[in-house]
């Protein structure tokens, strides 16, 4: 087989990026090492910055977010149980999408077959050759059958388990980690929010979340240890826990119901650079890992992906190389940034193991001068609704 280029990995990154490149006439086949239902099965991120809206709808997968999502003008930060609300219309004069990651991959897996698009599931051994040349190719298998795609380029869109970061040679790599002492237990439940914007909470018991995904679709997260024992978590206790750690009035409105999905994510900060090597460009979840907090996960991913099909559109279409030749360099500059912002909101709101009691006291200092201050709320607002793209000027 042979394609312009490669995409590895049918997550959302992957599949945006091949339907913005087959929407410019460029041509892609994409590997994806799980079934579609098993990638659609995954419960995952809820919010969207304004940026991310804006590149669905470029690539025409946006009626039904805009149909059912809910944009979001600000968000509650709780702590010693009184909460605030930070204004990110009145500070940046944008909003948030609410819609989550699992409607999102739908709608682009719906797209990608009205256009025929190529995607090839539960393919193997997935392997990358000659990225430093001029003619790279990927071999795998399928049904048993030892395949290869000749290509120009290679998008390494197969999340921080797959193995584009690893076809960079080690002695080239460069990577920055921090695993937190913490992970997140997350439920999705049949039950109408609790708030009709997203409540964070700092509390001595540790962090909790409330979120939603539609009218009657909560979508709800309590800290626990790193090495907390999901089978040890049922329902009951999950809700208990909850209701101690957010506002008061939030807990008596909280309407409990059966988890419908229940799952721990571990909690890292990971950045892998250089974000090229030659013919293949790592995006999203391969390149780089954020702690849920600050909900720029799947948003990095789509700004890498809008810096990506950017530098190809115009390799194709003028023979233009500046854009993949600065791909990673522009990439990570919006990367790290993310990774700051992310970091920091998961310092300031959750109970780390060792905590001391000056460190608490630095928690609470964070979040009474943030309550207080109108520059503090337009710094977190101008993060969480996503810098640009592009600086202006
Ligand atoms: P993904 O990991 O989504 O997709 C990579 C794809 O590559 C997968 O489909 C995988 O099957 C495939 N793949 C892997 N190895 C392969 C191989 N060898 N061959 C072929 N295919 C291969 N972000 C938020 O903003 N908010 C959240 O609340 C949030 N919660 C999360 C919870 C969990 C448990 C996890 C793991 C992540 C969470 N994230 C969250 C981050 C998440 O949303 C990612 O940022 C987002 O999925 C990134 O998308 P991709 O880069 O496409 O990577
Ligand atoms: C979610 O709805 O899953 C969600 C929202 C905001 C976050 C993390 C997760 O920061």
């Amino acid at each position: 087989m042979r394609t312009q280029v490669c995409i590895i990995g049918g997550g959302p990154s992957g599949l945006l990026l091949s339907q913005l490149l087959h929407r410019a006439g460029i041509d892609t086949i994409v590997l994806e090492r799980r079934s579609r239902a098993h990638v659609l099965g995954r419960i995952r991120a809820g919010v969207l910055e304004w940026g991310s809206v804006e590149l669905l709808e470029e690539a025409g997968v946006a009626q039904r977010m805009f149909a059912e999502g809910k944009p979001h003008g600000g968000t509650y930060l709780a702590a010693q149980n009184r909460g605030f609300r930070i204004d990110f219309e009145r500070h940046t004069g944008r909003r948030v999408m609410v819609f989550g990651q699992t409607e999102v991959t739908a709608e682009l897996y719906k797209a990608r077959d009205a256009m025929q698009g190529q995607i090839l599931h539960e393919v193997e051994g997935v392997a990358l050759h000659d990225l430093d040349g001029r003619a790279p190719f990927v071999t795998f298998t399928r049904e048993g059958r030892e395949e290869r795609i000749d290509c120009e380029f290679i998008a390494g869109c197969d999340g921080f388990h797959g193995p584009s970061r690893k076809a960079i040679p080690e002695s080239v790599r460069r990577e920055y980690e921090r695993v937190y002492p913490f992970g997140w237990l997350g439920v999705l439940s049949e039950t109408p929010p609790v708030s009709e914007e997203l409540i964070y909470a700092n509390h001595a018991r540790g962090f909790a979340l409330c979120s939603m995904r539609s009218e009657n679709l909560s979508r709800y997260y309590v800290q626990t240890p790193a090495d907390a024992d999901l089978s040890a978590w049922d329902d009951d206790r999950f809700w208990d826990e909850l209701r101690r750690r957010i506002p008061e009035d939030a807990a008596d409105r909280l309407v409990t119901g059966p988890s419908i999905e229940k799952s721990i994510a571990q909690l890292r900060s990971f950045v892998s650079e250089p974000m090229r090597w030659g013919r293949l460009f790592l995006v999203g979840d391969a390149a780089h890992i954020v702690p849920p907090t600050g909900a720029k996960g799947l948003n990095l991913a789509f700004g890498d992906v809008r810096y990506l099909s950017d530098a190809l559109r115009a390799y194709y279409d003028s023979g233009e190389a500046a854009g993949i030749d600065g791909y990673s360099e522009t990439a990570l500059k919006r990367v790290w940034k993310s990774e700051r912002f992310s970091w920091q909101l998961t310092t300031m709101l959750h109970r780390f193991p060792e905590q001391s009691a000056f460190d608490q006291r630095m928690q609470e200092a964070e979040l009474e001068y943030l309550e207080g201050s109108p520059a503090a709320q337009a710094s977190l607002a101008e993060n969480y609704v996503g810098l640009p793209f592009y600086s202006r000027g």
